[in-house]
């Protein structure tokens, strides 16, 4: 038995919160992770057993009663989180009434799950309906992508057709497009449902004029979706800076041969 301060779920979240940071996608409070854990993974730890205490989320998780998220705490840096763990993450569990999470691990200042539990928990709910093997649900601001959404219109099918082209290796990465909700308030259940209903058909959403919403088994696999789909948007944005006028291009049947080789199904809407 070790504390569940030394497991590899907390070392994870501290690398990739500390990678995001780097990478100017979570300044000051943005982003924020969950990522679910099963209880048998949790029976070698000596601290997680204990209820510290129980908190209100705001809407019904009722579908998800007794599953367990490590989750960044609301107000907490992405910046500090390698330095102070067990203050801003909490591993919680969804608690019998579906209503609230009692707490296991961590949140040591009185924290509380992010202000964008409902998206997570919305999605987690989904995912875990289709038995989807995605435990990990990411948000954060990467700044190429949230400044596409202010000079193109707010298509699917638009910025998956740009963001495809950029690189031969985005439609191997995200070959089903990126999902695009209208601007929303952050933080409320309308903009949690908006989302967890575009990733039954997306790995990755795009809030406009806000940041990324995306999914995956594990935080590597999710950071690197993020970032590939960064890369596509800051090539696409240095391409505009040099005047936006392409001579070469990858043509749509690149895209075909890309997706044949790497056996991946696009989209078809979208090609
Ligand atoms: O967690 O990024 O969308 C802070 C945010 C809210
Ligand atoms: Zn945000």
């Amino acid at each position: 038995m070790k504390p569940f301060l030394e497991s590899d779920f907390v070392n994870q979240m501290k690398d990739i919160t500390s990678q995001a940071y780097n990478h100017n996608w979570d300044e000051r409070n943005g982003g924020n992770i969950s990522l679910r854990i099963d209880s048998k993974d949790l029976s070698n730890y000596s601290d997680v057993s204990t209820i510290i205490r129980n908190i209100k989320i705001g809407f019904d998780a009722r579908e998800v009663i007794g599953q367990y998220y490590l989750v960044t705490g609301t107000g907490k840096y992405f910046r500090n989180i390698s330095s102070f763990p067990e203050r801003d993450l909490g591993l919680v569990q969804i608690a019998k009434d579906g209503k609230s999470v009692d707490l296991l691990w961590g949140f040591t200042d009185g924290g509380q799950p992010t202000s964008e539990f409902p998206a997570h928990l919305m999605t987690h709910c989904k995912l875990q309906k289709n038995n989807s093997d995605k435990r990990c649900v990411m948000h954060c601001h990467p700044t190429n992508l949230i400044a596409m959404s202010f000079t193109l219109p707010l298509q699917e099918k638009k910025f998956s057709q740009i963001l495809w082209r950029m690189q031969a290796e985005s439609i191997v990465v995200f070959p089903e497009g990126v999902g695009i909700i209208p601007y929303m308030t952050p933080g409320t259940n309308e903009i949690g449902r908006a989302t967890a209903d575009k990733l039954t058909r997306y790995k990755i959403v795009l809030w406009p004029h806000h940041g990324a919403f995306a999914v995956g088994s594990d935080l590597d696999e999710t950071f690197g979706l993020i970032e590939t789909v960064e890369k596509a948007a800051s090539i696409y944005s240095i391409i505009k800076m040099h005047g936006g006028r392409m001579i070469n291009s990858i043509n749509d049947n690149n895209l075909i041969e890309l997706s044949k080789r790497f056996s991946v199904q696009p989209n078809k809407e979208f090609l």
